[in-house]
């Protein structure tokens, strides 16, 4: 079942926060009451003859393997993570890497496949799901199409994963996103990009000013997704480490009593906040923030970025 719960949003920084709770409260009301057996392409299909050079990593960043100090998602305890060297992308996938995939596979998204998705409604300041929502279209098709150079949103862990085996590629571990922001664990910043999400008039990330859900400035010039990389870039040569959208990880993640009522027990690991997120309530952006989502959700603040596995020749 597809729910747009954010019970399950917790930051873990210094202490173990809920986060989002604004946005918590906005959403948690939602949950689609039909199930729908998902319909996700085979693999085998997606090994079309117009599937990419395996070994492109032009736009991708070779990281170097280490260990990462962070915290459990869950319970909060510390620990290490080893990390081997692996190539990250530099930008968030966006409308136009996603569409080229799906116009060479004819690959159908979750949200096409149920024929509706979950969106902020800003005119009624909350979740709904609306009818022919997708990639193409997130805020629904009685809106702006998605530009061609934003992240692509709308699309599900599901389809984050198929898209990333056809590129030869595959979604972060959690601890990869958190070695990526931490620049190879080198920064003990609160964020990717430093202490804070303004320094006096430059904004640092795509966030959201003002009082979520009623009210957004837009003072950073975007009421939701923007180019990626409009942000600037990390040290690592990384833009979009925080704000702009959630990002799809490979992690699982229990759910909380409160979401283990209504959903499947399997829950995905998000990273990185997003243009919904008010740095008052919200964590996200945190380094080590995260939020989670239902595999199977679409959403029009989550997309997701790829790493690719280092060759190892013997
Ligand atoms: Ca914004």
């Amino acid at each position: 079942m597809r729910s747009i719960s954010y019970f399950g949003l917790m930051a873990v920084g210094i202490l173990f926060l809920n986060s989002c709770k604004k946005e918590s409260q906005a959403s948690c009301d939602l949950r689609p009451s039909a199930r729908v057996d998902i319909r996700t392409i085979a693999a085998s299909k997606l090994l079309s003859a117009e599937q990419p050079q395996s070994s492109d990593t032009s736009e991708m960043v070779l990281l170097r393997g280490g260990v990462l100090n962070t915290k459990d998602h869950f319970s909060g305890e510390s620990k290490s993570v080893p990390i081997a060297p692996y190539y990250i992308d530099k930008q968030l996938v966006t409308v136009e890497d996603f569409e080229f995939f799906v116009k060479a596979t004819g690959y159908k998204t979750d949200a096409e496949t149920y024929g509706n998705s979950a969106v902020f409604v800003f005119e009624h300041d909350a979740w709904e799901m609306i009818d022919g929502a997708d990639f193409r279209h997130p805020f629904g098709p009685k809106k702006t199409r998605a530009e061609a150079n934003h992240p692509v949103t709308q699309v599900s862990w599901n389809d984050a994963q198929a898209y990333a085996k056809w590129k030869g590629k595959r979604l972060p571990t959690a601890a990869e996103w958190e070695w990526a922001a931490s620049a190879e664990g080198r920064t003990q910043s609160i964020y990717a990009w430093g202490e804070n999400m303004q320094e006096g008039a430059v904004f640092k990330a795509n966030f959201w000013q003002g009082d979520f859900p009623s009210k957004n400035t837009k003072a950073d010039g975007f009421e939701a997704t923007s180019p990626v990389g409009y942000f600037g870039v990390t040290t690592l040569g990384l833009s979009d480490m925080g704000g702009n959208v959630w990002q799809w990880t490979l992690d699982d993640i229990n759910p909380t009593p409160e979401e283990a009522s209504g959903d499947p027990p399997t829950r995905k690991l998000t990273k990185g906040g997003s243009f919904l997120c008010d740095p008052e309530v919200c964590h996200g952006f945190k380094i080590f923030g995260h939020s989670s989502s239902t595999p199977e959700t679409g959403m029009v603040h989550t997309g997701f970025r790829c790493v690719k596995d280092v060759a190892i020749h013997h």
